[in-house]
């Protein structure tokens, strides 16, 4: 008898074809995917509302950094023709508003079990299924499992000692409350400049009495350049939708109207590319500076001249020449970590109510009653902001005690960093599929790209497994090596690897560093999936 049980609390027990963990964007498209395909499915959703990160991460100024025309799924023409994005990048309201509408055209809601913590799941491989056990202590039963639970999913708060001593209120970017939070009159704390920071900073500023910014590293920030939808850019996108949708698949992040480079930033003029960095500013956005050389992301001085312009305009607009040089990054190439957009960033920096303190100078060593004391002095706060990010990629995942066919424990298996086939399998956890993972180019994409891409894939998978009476689908082990040793290669030959970043687990302390995400792109991914599907599932056992 369970702990639960004991406890007395009521036990309940579901038999489902897929049980989907998280009911995101990935959760609800695959269900609409593996419901059309005759198959029993539910998701199990910890939120009181769909949406995953959309759902939590209601802080000030949260909005998407890929266009909306972009940022949508792309698996109906009638939504995406009918769907209106109000502005050239959607606030995270906006997002959730569409993820509504999309569970309710399509029927999803109902096969979403809100306010259901997913705690353990383990494969019985006598029964070759997935047993799953909720908070509550429901038990679920699964022949295959779809883990849709998110990269940044599993908010993290460092632990700073004396945090429960504080006398105002504290919060999380990726925890806020729904109501919201009113500043106006406090003397506000951000932590953290990522780009939830550098998102939340300047709407702060404009409501708090004065605002401290606490800052470990400078980030490279990008103007989005946002504002109204422009009608006849929307037209077109439209009534060109299916190509764009194309035109995206063949790309690296999975976004149209910015083909594969062709030129490298060392073989044109200084005066050319000037000129074409400045275009890009003007523009908005970071996929172009991403895509404008071959060499962008790959080669240290082909890096630097655009860091070098990027930082002369941080010079250019923050008026103290102090905290323009504090604001100024240095320690990593420009692209290495997640390039942030922002709406006025820099130019906050020039109100007379903000400050910018430097904790990698000075760190803060604890919270006390009263605010914030680095080692240099105590900063008195009413409230602090957490913008400092997430147990990344796989965070969600190792928080369930998820135990495979011979009852290793994936956060074991994991303990040396992530392995997975594909990014969608891990060798020894049968008949469960991640999404966007770990091993897999989601995180450096355009997520619902991805999400559709790889439920697709699985999609087909568990159809072809149906048809051929499989029980049991296996990552084969040195498959698994070789997909991880390729990510590696692949990682090593670009500069991401050169940042501490979330993508190698730098920001949480003791996590081991590993450069996770695929950064092959998506077109080359896609290939991939489909020549191991194409291949007879090359890689995996079905049985
Ligand atoms: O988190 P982050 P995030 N003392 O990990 C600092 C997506 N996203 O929530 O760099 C002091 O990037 C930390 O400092 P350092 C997007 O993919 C998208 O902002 O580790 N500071 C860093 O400055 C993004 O990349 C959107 O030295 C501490 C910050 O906290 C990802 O989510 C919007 C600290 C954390 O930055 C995560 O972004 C928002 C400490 N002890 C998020 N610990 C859009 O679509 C951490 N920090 C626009």
């Amino acid at each position: 008898m369970s702990g639960q049980a004991e406890r007395g609390v009521a036990q309940t027990s579901t038999t489902l074809d897929v049980a989907i963990v998280g009911g995101g964007l990935a959760g609800l498209y695959a269900i609409h995917r593996l419901r059309g395909l005759g198959f029993e499915v539910r998701a199990f959703e910890a939120g009181s509302g769909i949406g995953g990160t959309w759902f939590w991460n209601k802080y000030p100024g949260a909005r998407c950094d890929i266009e909306s025309l972009e940022y949508s799924y792309s698996f109906s023409d009638d939504l995406q023709q009918d769907w209106n994005w109000p502005e050239r990048y959607a606030t995270q309201g906006q997002i959730l508003d569409y993820i509504n509408h999309v569970a309710d055209r399509f029927d999803l809601r109902g096969h979403v079990q809100l306010n259901t913590r997913i705690v353990a799941a383990s494969f019985d491989k006598a029964a070759n299924q997935w047993r799953l056990t909720t908070e509550a202590g429901e038990t679920i039963a699964a022949r295959f499992c779809v883990m849709a639970t998110g990269n940044l999913s599993t908010p993290r708060v460092p632990d700073f000692k004396g945090i429960e001593s504080f006398e105002g209120r504290w919060y999380h970017s990726g925890m806020w409350p729904a109501e919201g939070v009113d500043f106006s009159g406090q003397r506000v704390g951000v932590v953290g400049t990522g780009s939830s920071g550098i998102q939340m900073i300047p709407l702060i500023a404009q409501d708090a009495e004065h605002l401290t910014v606490f800052q470990r590293t400078a980030n490279f920030s990008l103007p989005a350049q946002n504002g109204p939808m422009d009608p006849e850019r929307e037209r077109a996108f439209k009534s060109d939708y299916r190509r764009r949708r194309d035109e995206a698949r063949q790309t690296g992040f999975g976004v149209s109207g910015y083909p594969v480079p062709t030129q490298s930033a060392i073989a044109v003029s200084d005066e050319e590319r000037r000129r074409n960095y400045e275009r890009l500013w003007q523009q908005g956005g970071s996929i172009g500076f991403l895509t404008c050389y071959t060499d962008f992301l790959v080669n240290e001085d082909a890096n630097r001249t655009a860091a070098e312009f990027v930082r002369e305009k941080i010079r250019t607009i923050v008026k103290d020449p102090k905290i323009a040089a504090l604001l100024t990054p240095d320690d990593h190439p420009i692209g290495s970590k997640r390039l942030c957009l922002d709406t006025g960033y820099y130019e906050t920096y020039n109100r007379p109510n903000v400050s910018l303190v430097d904790v990698r100078a000075a760190p803060i060593v604890e919270i006390t009653p009263k605010g914030v004391r680095t080692t240099e002095r105590e900063y008195e706060l009413d409230a602090i902001a957490f913008a400092t990010g997430f147990d990344a990629m796989t965070g969600a995942l190792r928080e369930i005690d998820i135990r495979g066919a011979d009852g290793e424990r994936l956060a074991e298996k994991w303990a040396g960093g992530p392995l997975t086939y594909l990014g969608i399998m891990v060798a020894g956890f049968p008949n469960m599929f991640v999404v966007t993972g770990p091993g897999s180019p989601g995180v450096k994409s355009q997520m619902i790209h991805s999400i559709e891409q790889h439920i697709d894939w699985v999609a087909d998978l568990l159809k072809s497994a149906s048809d051929r009476q499989v029980r049991r689908i296996d990552a084969d082990p040195g498959a698994e090596e070789n997909w991880v040793a390729h990510v590696n290669e692949v990682a090593d030959g670009t500069l991401y690897p050169r940042a501490n970043s979330w993508y190698v687990g730098a920001n949480i302390p003791g996590k081991p560093r590993v450069f996770m995400p695929y950064v092959g792109g998506v077109s080359t991914y896609r290939r991939i999936c489909d020549d191991v599907a194409a291949d007879d599932y090359r890689g995996l056992s079905l049985t």
